[in-house]
């Protein structure tokens, strides 16, 4: 695939196939949340990921099952790139008991441990020290394993970004983190924040190997995240991968879009994830449209019946509102 940063790939067809499907499968459920969104069946806040795809599902196919994913509020294609059952995930979107967080979490709290998904998290930088915990919980427990951290390129401004590079630095931790870095932090612009918008150089004052990647390149992003956890199995220390992405719908689904061109939206969707690689996939003969027509009919299959398992799954029941709720000390017990 032409990208100008060129990776010179042996891409076997069924792994093909099977990177399109699942960037096809989370462009088509997004599309869907957003239908139940303007339909209120989906309530709350409701960040999609379409024009991003590429990343996550290129940085999976990198992890094994054992290793840690901690997301953003962005978070439905990671979570189903990492296999997350579609009817739970959609099952949490409408707050139903049978969703992978019960219910209580929403669209921005994903959370699923039998597959090391720790989220899912509302705040910008959040899950940068999460992920860096969870890598020295391994460490000192002598697991070979990898947190991969996602997070968007506004979590560089925050103070955590650089406290969650110093302490994995300092102390060796399995960390890959990856900047998806899509241009904006809600309206406001990189270069309008940031002093140094070049990413991935911030990774290099922890003494943090990094490289920046066409994060609208599957192939490229998923060569990028098999060469940096293989360093990082191999003892190196953490690794940073700043993969450069857009996302093609607004910051979240209260957003008029002022602060950029339509144009400007119009020439990344030129180059998307999905009709990039699947064109290509066309071109060298490596699949056909058979292909894409019956991956689409068994996403649709998929879409349709995590819907139908999110409209016929329980509400939590109204006296199970305050478990997990902690109660207070009365006040006279927290007297010295
Ligand atoms: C600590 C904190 N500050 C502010 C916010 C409000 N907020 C939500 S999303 C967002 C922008 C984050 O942009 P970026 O990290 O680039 O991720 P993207 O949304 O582009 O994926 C902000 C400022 C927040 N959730 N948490």
């Amino acid at each position: 695939m032409a990208t100008g940063n060129e990776t010179k790939v042996h891409l076997a067809r069924e792994h093909a196939l099977e990177l399109l499907q699942q960037m096809i499968l989370i462009r088509r459920f997004e599309e869907k949340c957003a239908e139940l969104y303007s339909a209120e069946k989906i309530r709350g806040f409701l960040h999609l990921y379409i024009g991003e795809e590429a990343n996550a599902v290129g940085v999976m196919q990198a992890l094994g099952p054992d290793d840690a994913i901690v997301a953003t509020y962005r978070e439905h294609g990671h979570a189903l790139a990492r296999g997350l059952p579609a009817g739970e995930i959609m099952a949490e979107m409408f707050g139903k008991a049978s969703g992978s967080s019960r219910g209580r979490g929403g669209s921005m709290h994903i959370f699923d441990a039998r597959h090391r998904f720790y989220g899912g998290n509302a705040i910008v930088g959040g899950g940068l020290p999460l992920a860096v915990g969870l890598a020295l919980a391994d460490k000192m427990q002598g697991n070979n394993r990898v947190t991969c951290c996602f997070f968007g390129e506004g979590a560089a401004a925050e103070g955590e970004f650089h406290e969650a590079l110093n302490l994995a630095s300092l102390w060796d931790l399995p960390v890959l983190f990856i900047c998806e870095n899509n241009g904006y932090a809600m309206g406001t612009a990189l270069e309008r924040s940031e002093s140094n918008p070049d990413i991935s150089q911030h990774a290099a004052a922890y003494s943090i190997a990094s490289e920046a990647v066409d994060g609208m390149n599957v192939v490229e992003v998923e060569a990028a995240a098999r060469r940096a956890v293989d360093a990082i199995r191999a003892g190196k220390g953490p690794w940073f991968l700043e993969n450069k992405t857009y996302r093609f719908r607004a910051h979240s689904m209260f957003d008029a879009e002022l602060y950029r061109d339509k144009a400007e939206v119009e020439k990344w969707k030129k180059i998307g994830p999905v009709i990039r690689f699947s064109e290509w996939l066309l071109e060298t003969g490596m699949i056909h449209q058979t292909d894409i027509d019956s991956i689409e009919r068994e996403v649709a299959q998929t879409i349709d019946d995590a819907v139908a398992f999110a409209e016929q799954a329980p509400w939590e029941p109204v006296e199970d509102l305050t478990r997990d709720v902690m109660t207070p000390p009365a006040r006279e017990e927290v007297r010295p």
